[in-house]
């Protein structure tokens, strides 16, 4: 360990979460919510990270209406009269928590979200997902679809990190995960933590990828974006077979040193946890990751210039001797 840190410790747990199936209500899922809470505040932990669209079966792989899917789905609210049990432990137990839900707003618009909530059980915190994988079409030869890109709007308010009674946490959501740029904005602004939800289905309806594929993409992308960002992350799945559609677990914590020091064992409702140490984090970014001493923003400008591949730059190479 460093010589100049001393350690600091949160008791983090993730709660993956088994299938929700079309005919479970918002009851019964918040029961289980509430349940894997009071484990989690049992084992020691100050933090608990629930899945994306934690409250209902992962809706996006169903063709229908958008007025349909509201009208099912969606939460007008946050908390709201559902949800109001989950808020209320969190405040008996003094436990904080991310969780993942399909946001409409009062003007109607539409977001795959997560929020951030305290000890006391107050929202400081909102992320609405930016990478929005899938299609808005109707792909009728298709086992299933995934219809984020009919349902949700792409998110507005960016990659926030928030204090939250002193830990600098930073959320995503699912398909950000695989992306590089999300971690690098949040660790810019100097998270520790970053914690997601994912719905990660075993199949690939666009091209034939081999299913565990879709496991070891998942767990190097956490793996490797905690060592180069030098944060922790806690990333919780809902798993298991929804109604017959399978989607991977393998929730995890993960450390800065890129180590997995907790993951779940089976696809059902399963609450890992893990006291990690934040100071961890702030070893690497004193050294290898030192970004203010190391890095060379002038050199990454196609990164916020180009979005899609194209020609390489002009060659700039020494004149020859
Ligand atoms: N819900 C997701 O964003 N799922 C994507 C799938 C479609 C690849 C994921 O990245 O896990």
């Amino acid at each position: 360990m460093s010589k100049t840190s001393t350690r600091r410790k949160l008791g983090l747990a993730v709660a993956q979460m088994g299938p929700v199936h079309l005919a479970d209500d918002r009851a019964a899922v918040v029961k289980r919510l509430v349940a894997m809470m009071r484990e989690a505040a049992s084992r020691g932990s100050e933090f608990v990270v629930f899945p994306e669209l934690a409250l209902t079966t992962f809706f996006p792989r169903y063709w229908m209406s958008e007025a349909e899917a509201v009208e099912r789905f969606f939460e007008r609210s946050m908390p709201n009269a559902d949800v109001q049990p989950l808020f209320d432990t969190a405040r008996d137990l003094g436990i904080g928590f991310y969780l993942g839900y399909a946001e409409i707003t009062p003007d109607g618009r539409r977001f795959n979200t997560a929020v951030l909530v305290d000890r006391t059980a107050r929202v400081i915190g909102k992320y609405r997902k930016i990478h929005l994988p899938g299609h808005d079409d109707h792909k009728v030869d298709a086992p299933f679809q995934h219809l984020e890109k009919k349902f949700f709007e792409v998110g507005d308010l960016g990659f926030g990190v928030w204090d939250m009674e002193g830990t600098h946490v930073g959320m995503c959501l699912c398909n950000d995960r695989r992306w590089p740029e999300t971690y690098r904005v949040m660790s810019l602004q100097s998270a520790e933590l970053i914690v997601l939800g994912y719905n990660t289905p075993s199949l690939n309806i666009h091209w034939n990828e081999p299913a565990h594929w879709r496991t070891s993409t998942h767990e190097i992308v956490l793996q490797a974006s905690a060592y180069q960002n030098a944060v922790w992350i806690g990333a919780a799945g809902k798993c298991g077979s929804e109604d017959g559609h399978h989607m991977i677990g393998s929730s995890m914590i993960v450390a800065p040193s890129g180590e997995i020091v907790a993951r779940s064992t089976y696809e059902e409702d399963e609450v890992i946890t893990a006291h990690i140490d934040l100071a961890m984090g702030q070893t690497f970014r004193e050294h290898v990751f030192n970004f203010a001493k190391h890095r060379s923003p002038h050199h990454y400008r196609l990164i916020v210039e180009r979005t899609g591949a194209g020609e390489p730059l002009p060659t700039r190479q020494p004149d020859a001797d």
